[in-house]
């Protein structure tokens, strides 16, 4: 990165946490290459079967819970702290459902896909912190409903969150930044051209090139690791 912009428009995918361990979705091994993402991440299979849908939720929130940040978590954070420092801004918005930004430093992370450390309410729709296992036995700590919980992620069919928050970042940023996410869900994957079409400069941070890669203006292949770092300082 050569210059100091104003603001950098960040979007993270799973790729950015495989190195603590955390499985991406679309890699060979991935996810939705083990699991069938219309059965376990849409409000339909939710309503077909809860049980087998939160268990899947279960399984993943232990491995977040139990996986640590890593050197692309930490760049993250240090480049919003000296942005910042700088009367700059970092605008990261993530994909990804884990908490393994915050936990590296980050103070502002816009969660498009929801979290998996919080549980929504069908009843009332209340979000609570939630870091145990999810069951149809629960009840809603704020109306008391049972059996009507569930983590607080956006499923493939539902609104993403924040949306107008990312857009007015993004039409304000002098830089877009994707890492680790392979361009295949939108609109996520849609902001790289609409970054383009605003003449903001972009650039990949990958382990190889994604869906998206002829959109980008420049590319960094290789762990995010080592490459975020570089790329930030
Ligand atoms: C929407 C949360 C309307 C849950 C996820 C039919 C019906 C309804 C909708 C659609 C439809 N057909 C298409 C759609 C749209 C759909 C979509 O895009 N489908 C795709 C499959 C075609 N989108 C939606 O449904 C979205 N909602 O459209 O609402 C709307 C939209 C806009 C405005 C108004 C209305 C909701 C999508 C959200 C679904 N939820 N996650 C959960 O986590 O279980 S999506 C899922 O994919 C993941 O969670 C992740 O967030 C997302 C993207 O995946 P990536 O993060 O990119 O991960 P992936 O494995 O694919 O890639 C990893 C990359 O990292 C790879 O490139 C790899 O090379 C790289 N990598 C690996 N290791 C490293 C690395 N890079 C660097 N270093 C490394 N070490």
């Amino acid at each position: 990165m050569t210059d100091h912009p104003r603001t950098i428009f960040v979007l993270t995918g799973a790729g950015v946490s495989a190195e603590s361990g955390l499985g991406t979705f679309r890699d060979r091994g991935g996810i939705w290459a083990r699991f069938d993402p219309m059965r376990l991440a849409t409000p339909e299979a939710y309503a077909a079967d809860p049980d087998t849908v939160l268990d899947f939720y279960d399984h993943r929130r232990r491995g977040a819970v139990a996986a640590e940040p890593n050197a692309a978590h930490v760049a993250l954070a240090q480049a919003e702290a000296r942005l910042a420092a700088r009367g700059g801004r970092l605008f990261l918005c993530t994909q990804n459902v884990d908490d393994l930004h915050e936990r590296a430093g980050s103070q502002a992370v816009t969660h498009m896909h929801g979290e998996l450390l919080k549980a929504r309410c069908c009843a009332c729709g209340a979000v609570t912190p939630w870091r145990a296992d999810l069951s149809r036995a629960d009840h809603c700590p704020a109306c008391g409903a049972s059996g009507r919980m569930r983590p607080d992620v956006v499923w493939f069919g539902e609104m993403p969150m924040h949306l107008d928050a990312i857009e007015a970042a993004l039409a304000g940023a002098d830089l877009f930044v994707a890492v680790g996410t392979s361009g295949a869900v939108y609109p996520a994957a849609g902001y790289v051209r609409q970054a383009r079409a605003l003449g903001i400069p972009t650039c990949e941070v990958n382990l190889e090139p994604s869906d998206n890669a002829d959109a980008f203006d420049e590319a960094r292949y290789g762990p995010a690791s080592a490459e975020l770092p570089r790329y930030l300082a």
